[in-house]
């Protein structure tokens, strides 16, 4: 029943209405997984708490055994449907669900969903009546296992059984995302693809236009500038726009068109309208340069992570707002969606603000020879008919093209990273990956395709480099090699980097950072001190300036970020530029005096 191909976010137009169903919702853990069976969707639930819609339940109550919970959760809520939503199709939608979930309208079973960052939906027009109440309820799961992305493995421990993943980040799990009820129209537009681009001062649109029980209707497109002049009409379901004295979309200037895409009938009465942003604006490889527009472009900017205190992974538009506020503070002018995707509303607002995105799966820990750190063998192997094998493989492959699905249209994003650090100096990787290149390539002809190297796989040793566009990097010379010595940090950092150059390919650096403890100062250069991350960032500087072939810099991280406990983690990582609550280090300040010649 898994969705995932074409879907359209809810949207309010001249013939579509949406109701958001966040708030408070009944919530209620279920380690037993007893309630399918003894049917809890069809009642209230028997012991309810309540639970935040959007939030991650983990930090919400003060309960360890909450926090750290893993297996079935429930969630459940009535909602009254629009009375004036008669004769409308009737669509349940979840923005996600981590990570993963089945749905029940009263007793109806209308959809399940694997993967906890991208939308999925149900129609659900016979099981509802405009002006009644019913009873959406969800079990989520958030148990990771190797057949999941991120994988994870359960254990036998003294203590009982124990989630085990190898990512270095907590396992926030729950409803992170708004979860909406929308109508349509019966005949009705159910996808729009954008591609653009230009010759001179003229722009181009193409644009595909998928509808349903749309016989004998038309599709028409109008395009409008940002002062809402007409500046291009089409017809029919796949047509290309021309734009006279095009305004590009470019990194930091995130211009819009406003695409209306109209299902009329013959006499020109329109059934449905469904609006489209469009930024103009080309990508492209060429050499080891990264264009946009034809002008080569430098990516300045951070990993993030969805994190905040309180709310754990869940979407806030607060906190989008002051994270781009401090994005725009230091001169950042892009970021990679570390390690899976993010809100669409993030996007939505990279898009505005001209912010230029890598966007990436939430394949992450994909690789047994990393801890939760950086280092430390785990005992599996990662490439395996019992671990990662080839059904881990189609569930990569759905999340690759759910990914592209979603996030197809926004002039944001730029690279698809495909997967963070999985093992790459095998042959089983080699055959693991090999395939996927092709998936996301198939879904997305018009952008490059990488994914994120890590360091146990140096130049030379990797095998699944060669089938990406860009070289993805993340490198930690001088912190978890090389700790402390950033003299030979930089030799070593430097001869890597030469034969990485040797390939003809741009290069990002993706991720360098040492861990700060914001207040430890240092006169010597002692890691975890505020100047020890200057320094670090420094020496790290002279490497990326003296090679040509780096095309962008992302620190890691953005902000200090959660993770589980253990011997490598105080309170998380802390190699943020900013601390968890987004207070400046000493290294914020040094990036800005980098990244913004005019501060
Ligand atoms: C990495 C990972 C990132 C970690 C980081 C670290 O290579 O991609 O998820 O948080 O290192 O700080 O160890």
């Amino acid at each position: 029943m898994t969705k995932g191909t074409t879907m359209l976010r809810p949207q309010d137009t001249a013939t579509r209405e949406t109701k958001r169903l966040d708030g408070i919702w009944s919530f209620q853990l279920d380690g037993d997984s007893a309630g399918r069976d003894a049917g809890w969707f069809g009642g209230p639930l028997p012991s309810p708490r309540d639970m935040a819609v959007p939030a991650s339940f983990n930090d919400l109550t003060a309960d360890a055994a909450v926090r750290d919970y893993f297996g079935d959760i429930w969630y459940q809520r009535t909602v009254r449907v629009p009375r004036g939503w008669a004769d409308q199709r009737i669509v349940l939608h979840f923005e996600s669900a981590t990570h993963r979930a089945t749905v029940w309208v009263d007793d109806h079973e209308v959809v399940s969903h694997e993967g906890g960052y991208t939308p999925f939906e149900a129609d659900v027009t016979e099981f509802v009546s405009p002006g009644d109440e019913v009873r959406i309820t969800a079990l989520v799961n958030n148990t990771l296992s190797f057949q999941s992305i991120p994988p994870g493995v359960i254990e036998d421990t003294a203590a009982g059984k124990a989630q085990r993943y190898w990512h270095d980040f907590f396992n926030f799990a729950g409803i992170h995302r708004s979860v909406w009820l929308a109508a349509t129209p019966q005949a009705r537009v159910e996808d729009v693809t954008v591609v653009t681009g230009f010759s001179g001062d003229v722009g181009s649109v193409d644009y595909t236009v998928e509808t349903a029980d749309s016989d004998g209707l038309e599709v028409r497109t109008l395009l409008r500038d940002a002062t809402g002049r007409e500046v291009a009409t089409g017809t029919g379901a796949t047509g290309s726009l021309s734009v006279a004295d095009v305004h590009l979309w470019a990194p930091g200037h995130g211009y819009f068109y406003d695409l209306e895409v109209q299902l009329v009938d013959d006499t020109s009465v329109v059934l449905d309208t469904y609006h489209q942003s469009v930024g103009i604006r080309t990508v492209e490889v060429r050499g080891t340069e990264f264009l946009i527009n034809g002008d080569p472009f430098y990516f300045k900017g951070f990993g993030m992570h969805e994190d905040h205190s309180t709310i754990g992974k869940a979407h806030s538009p607060a906190h989008v707002v002051q994270d781009f506020e401090l994005l725009d503070w230091i001169g950042a002018n892009s970021f990679r969606t570390s390690h899976y995707p993010y809100s669409e509303d993030v996007l939505d607002h990279a898009d505005r603000h001209g912010i230029v995105i890598i966007d990436e799966t939430a394949a992450v820990g994909l690789n047994m020879g990393l801890g939760g750190g950086i280092f430390g063998g785990q005992g599996y192997t990662t490439f395996s008919p019992e671990t990662i094998n080839e059904s881990t493989r189609e569930v990569h492959a759905q999340a690759i093209r759910e990914l592209i699905t979603r996030d197809k249209n926004h002039p944001s994003v730029v690279l698809w990273s495909i997967a963070n650090e999985p093992e790459s100096d095998t042959e089983g990787a080699e055959d693991y990956f090999r395939p996927l290149f092709d998936v996301a390539r198939e879904a997305d002809p018009t952008r490059p395709v990488g994914f994120v190297n890590v360091m146990l796989a140096p130049h030379g040793a990797c095998r699944v480099s060669q089938f990406a566009d860009v070289l993805m990097l993340n490198r930690y010379y001088g912190w978890y090699v090389h700790t402390g010595d950033l003299a030979s940090a930089e030799v070593a950092w430097t001869e890597e980097l030469a034969g990485w150059a040797s390939e003809g390919k741009p290069i990002v650096i993706t991720e360098y950072g040492a861990d700060t403890l914001a207040g430890n100062h240092s006169l010597t250069p002692q890691p975890w001190s505020e100047e020890y991350q200057v320094d670090y960032l420094d020496m790290n500087h002279r490497v990326f300036d003296a090679c040509e072939a780096v095309v962008g810099e992302h620190v890691w991280n953005f902000a200090d970020f959660a993770t589980t406990s253990g011997i490598m983690r105080v309170d998380g990582n802390k190699k943020g530029a900013f601390t968890r609550d987004r207070k400046p280090k000493a290294a914020a300040f040094a990036l800005r005096r980098r990244w913004r010649k005019d501060a």
